[in-house]
């Protein structure tokens, strides 16, 4: 298997530590794919038409993309231990947990676009919708991961990639300041391998 990846993508990221906990990493070999907003690269296009990463290519050549697809493709090789639970109600909040995280970077990337381009074409109104979603979702990862001790899947994975990429892109919104139960389970966890060896290079 081939993997279309990027060292500073959350989302990559979560499909690494999917891999490493269950034992397929070495199955998989690492592409270096450019992406980024206003870029076109037509080899990605061609495989995956969202043009995005991650994209895995599996050994049958065929394309595997978001991130919780190839998250539920590598369920589907390794049965145990299940990295998308498969009973109720584990498996609907792992997926909530994975949506928020999710939403929150989508936001994010969003608000800091918009922050980023000249002031006349700025608008604000919308920058700030974008973090009030970033907002809400770190609260909604404050109320779901709590309880979750070390609990480890897709909810947990999801959840520290999209906080990994707060604190590396988003330092202005100090939520480790205010939400310190987060922060500590989030920290718990860092040391754990799969976590430890994908975090992403410090800027
Ligand atoms: N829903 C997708 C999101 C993937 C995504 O947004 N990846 C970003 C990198 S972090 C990307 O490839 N962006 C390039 C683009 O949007 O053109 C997933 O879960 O895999």
């Amino acid at each position: 298997m081939k993997i279309l990846h990027g060292k500073l993508s959350p989302f990559v990221r979560k499909a690494m530590i999917c891999a490493i906990e269950k034992g397929l990493e070495n199955r998989i070999e690492i592409e270096p794919a450019a992406v980024g907003q206003g870029k076109i690269n037509e080899a990605l296009l061609k495989v995956n038409p969202t043009g995005k990463i991650p994209t895995l290519i599996t050994d049958d050549g065929e394309a595997v993309y978001d991130s919780l697809v190839i998250c539920d493709y590598f369920d589907s090789i390794v049965a145990e231990p299940r990295f998308i639970p498969a009973e109720q109600p584990e498996r609907t909040r792992a997926l909530a947990i994975n949506a928020a995280a999710d939403g929150l970077i989508v936001a994010g990337v969003l608000a800091m676009l918009e922050k980023g381009k000249p002031a006349e074409r700025q608008w604000p109104e919308f920058e700030a919708a974008q973090w009030a979603k970033v907002e809400h979702c770190i609260g909604a990862l404050d109320r779901s991961c709590g309880e979750r001790g070390e609990k480890f899947d897709i909810g947990t994975a999801s959840a520290l990639c999209a906080l990994g990429w707060l604190d590396a892109r988003a330092p202005h919104l100090d939520w480790r300041a205010r939400y310190s139960a987060l922060a500590a389970w989030a920290d718990k966890l860092a040391s754990r391998d799969s976590v430890s060896r994908t975090r992403p290079p410090q800027a």
